[in-house]
């Protein structure tokens, strides 16, 4: 009986998705769905979209500050990454890519959907910068991106910006002001390693 329960965990838990404790485990699907899924260096499944649509984190925890709560709401229509700040300075958030092992995100790009919702709409006043694994780690950073309130951009860096890329275990995302107030939501929607 034992056995049986313990094949079938194995077989729900299979590729298209990283395996990490304490987190929820969702949205490590291919694009396109194939049978075989980018994988990690110990042949785990590395995730590689986050697009929230199970109303799931897909893995996502607040980093700093310390009372960021993250949600989940429709942007667009389409359930999203929600970052709720009054007062913005800086939040930040991480996603996983490989649970256990790294993944060789040399030939990759890193791209995601952000939407100021609140703010100036005039010029460039607030940034999106992504590292891998974390801005504490020397030579994490892939690139800061300027954006505007109200207009929806789209990030993208190719992984290379990094040399840390061959040894990908997650991303770090950054979200901050240039000087302009903001206060309301960030939403993020479709981050992908493609
Ligand atoms: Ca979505």
């Amino acid at each position: 009986m034992t056995h049986y329960r313990l094949l079938g965990l194995f077989v729900m838990v299979g590729c298209g998705q990283v395996m990490q404790p304490n987190q929820p485990v969702d949205g490590g699907e291919s694009p396109g769905d194939g049978p075989s899924c980018t994988t990690c260096s110990d042949d785990s499944c590395a995730q590689i979209v986050w697009n929230f649509d199970d109303a799931d984190f897909d893995g996502a925890t607040a980093r700093a500050p310390s009372d960021l709560q993250l949600a989940i709401r429709d942007f667009n229509g389409s359930p999203a990454l929600a970052l709720d700040t009054t007062a913005l300075t800086e939040v930040s958030f991480t996603v996983p890519v490989c649970g256990s092992g790294v993944l060789d995100g040399r030939t990759l790009t890193l791209s995601a959907n952000v939407f100021f919702d609140g703010g100036t709409d005039t010029g460039v006043q607030y940034y999106v910068q992504a590292t891998m694994p974390d801005p504490d780690t020397t030579g994490s950073l892939l690139t800061q991106t300027g954006m505007a309130g109200h207009t929806l951009t789209t990030f993208s860096v190719p992984l290379n910006m990094s040399s840390l890329s061959d040894g990908t275990t997650s991303v770090t995302f950054q979200v901050g002001t240039f000087g302009a107030a903001f206060s309301g939501t960030i939403y993020f929607d479709d981050i992908e390693l493609d």
